[in-house]
């Protein structure tokens, strides 16, 4: 098998007072954490249209890694591309993977020819799985956003036909994703939502949006998946305004049309961001209506204001991640993908692992601190008593169903005044101490 990082060998714990750039200081794959290994806490994914696909190209110029692989045919360079995903992989200890479908293998002359290469392709894939049983699909999705017939939306373009190109596309990605043992499928609607209101009929799309997740769920399970689904919010970006805006509008859709039960989410650190959220915000919707499902680790720049995908290495971000994590039980069905890019001027060969070691080593590095912070216990403790006016007298009546708006008046006009029931926030002492668990590492 050709060697395409020959440069590199397999990445390895170093320890955090390692000065090697090509070592792990944080990231201990067998180290025990919070019952479990790194690995299984933190379930890295590689994402295959980032580092197999992505070059560098930007409205403002062409690419400047040399992604090809080698080849110059197509289906030859979608078979090259497995294996150097193979060999990042294994370097890297990754043993998860997420694909869009026209990321393993483009689109071709007819909807069928299309089809037939994506099969050679996730053949192709499954038998090197075969081979290397530690390598699996964290989830799948169909790219219904690149190719022109998708300009005006996908399941929400104004054409039947188009709606129905969509359903053949995402029922063979639906396909590939079963076949190659996936636990997870994503929709992210980067087409779905609109430029301007003028020309829209938003009920009609977003019930047809609906009517796609519907179809795709049962089709689905009759091919016996019993994996998760997961919607990807994000607010905008290429559309205006996509209808997938953030967790919480997410779900009043998945509630409004009945698919609450068959969808989780997958949360993406820079659209929160994009969201004018915090990633820690949207994890939080997620974990407190029981829809936390996988996550796509990235990080946005705070002065540009979009998607940059860039590699997470902001470790107060992780932290707060995975104390959100851990908190909901730690991953099932889902991972930790890195769906995130190295930057244009990173364009050499070892930029890829670079770019992952900062990423695996800021995230093992958050799981450290979260874990610290459930030990330590003063947060929760803090949290834990500020509610405390809940749990006996007239806030456990509240919450039993015991008193009336009447009870609650003769209650208020008997006790007077409410302020001196306050206790201070006490922001800056938890700051403080987050600060305090990050350094005692
Ligand atoms: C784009 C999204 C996309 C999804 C998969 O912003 O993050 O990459 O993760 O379609
Ligand atoms: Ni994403
Ligand atoms: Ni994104």
């Amino acid at each position: 098998m050709k060697e395409y990082f020959d440069s590199i060998g397999k990445i390895q714990y170093e320890g955090k007072d390692s000065t090697n750039p090509l070592a792990f200081k944080f990231y201990n794959a067998d180290e025990v954490i919070c019952g479990k290994t790194m690995k299984e806490q933190l379930k890295f994914a590689l994402s295959w249209w980032h580092t197999m696909g992505g070059d560098g190209t930007d409205m403002f110029g062409c690419g400047t890694a040399d992604k090809s692989w080698g080849e110059t045919d197509s289906a030859a360079r979608s078979k090259a591309k497995v294996d150097a995903a193979f060999e990042i992989m294994t370097k890297l200890g990754i043993d998860y993977f997420c694909f869009h479908d026209r990321d393993l293998s483009p689109e071709y002359g007819s909807l069928a020819e299309t089809n037939a290469k994506l099969d050679a392709v996730t053949d192709y894939i499954a038998e090197r799985m075969k081979e290397d049983s530690s390598k699996k699909l964290l989830w799948g999705t169909a790219k219904c956003f690149d190719h022109p017939r998708y300009m005006h939306g996908a399941a929400t373009s104004p054409s039947a036909d188009v709606f129905a190109y969509t359903a053949a596309q995402v029922k063979k990605a639906v396909e590939a994703t079963v076949k190659l043992g996936g636990k997870g499928y994503v929709f992210w609607g980067g087409r779905e939502g609109y430029e301007t209101l003028l020309n829209t009929n938003m009920g009609l799309e977003l019930d047809n949006m609906a009517r796609l997740m519907k179809m795709t769920v049962d089709y689905a399970r009759s091919i016996g998946y019993n994996g998760d689904f997961y919607i990807e919010p994000k607010p905008k970006e290429p559309t205006k305004h996509q209808y997938d805006f953030d967790t919480a509008t997410v779900l009043g859709f998945l509630r409004k049309y009945g698919l609450e039960n068959d969808f989780k989410m997958n949360i993406e650190a820079n659209h929160a961001t994009l969201a004018q959220h915090t990633f820690q915000h949207e994890l939080r919707v997620a974990r407190e209506n029981g829809v936390f499902g996988s996550i796509d680790a990235n990080q946005g720049d705070p002065l540009l204001g979009w998607d940059t995908d860039q590699f997470p290495t902001n470790v107060y971000d992780t932290a707060l991640c995975m104390y959100e994590v851990l908190k909901a039980g730690g991953f099932t069905n889902g991972g930790l993908n890195f769906d995130a890019k190295a930057r244009r001027g990173s364009y050499e060969p070892e930029d890829i692992f670079y770019s992952y070691i900062a990423g695996m080593d800021s995230f093992a590095l958050g799981l450290r601190i979260a874990a610290k912070m459930i030990e330590d216990g003063r947060i929760d403790k803090f949290v834990e008593d500020r509610y405390s006016s809940w749990t006996s007298g007239i806030g456990k009546d509240i919450i039993d169903g015991k008193v009336s708006m009447a009870d609650l008046e003769k209650y208020a006009l008997e006790k007077g005044e409410a302020t001196d029931s306050l206790s201070s926030g006490r922001q800056e002492m938890l700051e403080s101490i987050v600060n305090n668990i990050m350094f005692s590492l």
